[in-house]
């Protein structure tokens, strides 16, 4: 186990040296640190120096990470060897990213062109619902698309149409319903003619039960808006690697897209999983983050660990929370169109590396993956910093921004950049109680407002959000995830977690419904709850 090694206890003891030196005295000690604890990669800036580590404790770090086998691994999961244990399956996202010609194989077959064709009918695909081609059951254009999904099936597509959505088309409405409450279909739908809408729904295994009851649902909607079961094969489409269920669903399987069952779920927002954001932003533009994607991993699989940006971000990670305890750590785009990508991260992260048990199933022994949370800033400073900044706990955060906007409007740009730096310069440094003091504030007043900085932050610069940057980043990230499973000695590919919930709730459904007679059996809170739900929905107990 990765705890059990010298270079952990190294870094334990090292911890302890450490400990008490504050961001002020190693930034006085060594100036040179903001130039240089940065790495470039691509398009995209690293700054790490306002972390609490020395250039040792970098060296120490990056010895954990060879310890650890990051580099065999990275390999291995590269040259698509089944390095989902638990699951038997390859990980291999980034052969999505291939360019044409290149060879990743799966069981002695080469995946890189059945990649490229599902690419192509994307291409084709998202060219006709833009060009007005495709066309409802009357012969109307589509106008409205309504993404079906949850979780890797939605969040991706979700935020990076959202993030580049400056550039979709504006005779397109769209829309992404996750929820099985009946509020979101609901709402999407809303102002919605049927006539001129298709559905794209997304799952891999095509059984998950909220995507499967909404898709129903939109059926049932368009079939009594147009008055033709024959409408649905003009009106969806599926995205799934179950043909066999998509076909039982009546969607016409000409109208269905794959993808493998070495693509997770929530490494899915480059397969045809993507589909929605294709039609949103242009197949090209789709191509385009792509090639960003690769770029990531091109520097991942090919720079040394110590001048590797998912690395170095990895390992500073580890840092925080194994040696200086932080449980949590915030994401913080200071652009609003990647307000949903906290939410993607949180997922990311902690579906990936949320375990407790390594690979061979023992305890870790050790803190794994954070709480990942976060909100766009300026609106964060708002709400939440507050704690940040002086409350007891220590919260490590992501600043994240971009150089150029997307649209210029005034000074905004440089107000929220602005502010983005100077909440990186206060968290580091802070206000000591003798400056509060000599900027004569009342003396009982002084410790209210000393800040005591110390807080650590990454500071993540794109030169502009593009679909390049944008896949870049959401690479880097991956590759972060992947990196600190590795360390951790955990399988990141796998998620059994959430299957209990589900098996429960299939249980449970059937007591909840009028007619059917409560089975009881639960624990005494389950089945009193069961009692007063069906109480206040009027059904008899
Ligand atoms: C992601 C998870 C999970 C999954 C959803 C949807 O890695 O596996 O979030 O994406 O449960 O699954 P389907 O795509 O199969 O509907």
């Amino acid at each position: 186990m990765i705890a059990d090694t010298q270079e952990w206890a190294r870094l334990a003891a090292h911890a302890d040296e450490v400990a008490g030196v504050h961001l002020r005295e190693l930034f006085a000690s060594d100036p040179a640190r903001g130039e240089e604890l940065t790495v470039g990669a691509g398009d995209l800036h690293l700054d790490y120096s306002k972390n609490r580590v020395t250039r040792q404790t970098l060296r120490l770090l990056t010895a954990l990470a060879e310890r650890a086998g990051v580099a065999p691994r990275r390999e291995a999961m590269f040259r698509g060897e089944a390095i989902n244990v638990t699951e038997r399956r390859a990980v291999l996202h980034t052969a999505l990213r291939a360019p044409s010609g290149e060879r990743v194989e799966v069981d002695g077959v080469d995946v890189v062109p059945a990649v490229h064709e599902v690419l192509d009918r994307m291409h084709d695909l998202a060219s006709r619902v833009r060009a007005g081609e495709w066309t409802g059951a009357t012969g109307r254009r589509i106008r409205n698309v309504v993404n079906i999904g949850i979780g890797g099936s939605d969040l991706g597509p979700a935020m990076a149409t959202r993030a580049l959505g400056g550039d979709a088309d504006p005779a397109l409405t769209l829309r992404f319903v996750s929820n099985i409450d009946g509020d979101d279909l609901g709402d999407a739908l809303v102002g919605l003619d049927p006539a001129e809408t298709l559905f794209v729904v997304c799952s891999k295994t095509f059984t998950t039960l909220e995507t499967l009851t909404n898709a129903r649902s939109a059926r049932e909607w368009l079939v009594a808006g147009l008055g033709d079961e024959g409408a649905v094969r003009h009106h969806f489409i599926a995205v799934s690697t179950n043909a066999e269920q998509v076909a039982a669903f009546g969607i016409d399987t000409a109208n269905m897209l794959g993808f493998w069952d070495w693509v997770g779920g929530r490494y899915s927002v480059d397969s045809a999983i993507g589909l929605t954001l294709a039609i949103a932003v242009g197949p090209d533009a789709f191509r385009e983050m792509l090639r960003g994607f690769r770029v990531m991993d091109e520097h991942f699989r090919g720079a040394p660990l110590d001048r590797n940006m998912p690395v170095i971000l990895a390992l500073i990670g580890v840092w925080n929370a194994n040696f200086l305890g932080a449980d949590t750590y915030a994401v913080l785009p200071y652009s609003q169109r990647l307000g949903r990508l906290p939410a993607y991260l949180q997922q990311l992260d902690m579906e990936s590396n949320g375990k407790s048990v390594d690979l061979e199933g023992r305890p870790v022994g050790v803190p794994t993956g954070p709480i990942v949370w976060g909100e766009p800033g300026t609106n964060g400073q708002h709400a939440f910093m507050q704690l940040i900044h002086q409350g007891t706990r220590l919260v490590p955060s992501d600043l994240i921004g971009v150089c150029r906007p997307g649209r210029e409007m005034g000074d905004h740009h440089d107000l929220l950049m602005a502010n983005l730096l100077a909440q990186a310069e206060a968290l580091a440094f802070g206000r000591t109680a003798e400056e509060v003091a000599a900027e004569g504030v009342a003396p009982e007043l002084v410790p209210h407002r000393t800040f005591p900085g110390d807080r650590p932050t990454n500071v993540i610069l794109l030169d502009e959000l593009t679909p390049s940057s944008l896949g870049q980043l959401i690479a880097l990230y991956e590759h972060k995830v992947f990196t600190q499973g590795v360390i951790w000695g955990i399988n990141s590919f796998d998620q059994w977690g959430v299957e209990l919930g589900k098996v429960l709730a299939k249980r449970i459904a059937p007591e909840l419904i009028a007619g059917e007679a409560p089975a009881g059996g639960h624990d005494g809170s389950t089945d009193a709850l069961i009692r007063r739900y069906r109480a206040a929905r009027g059904r008899s107990a």
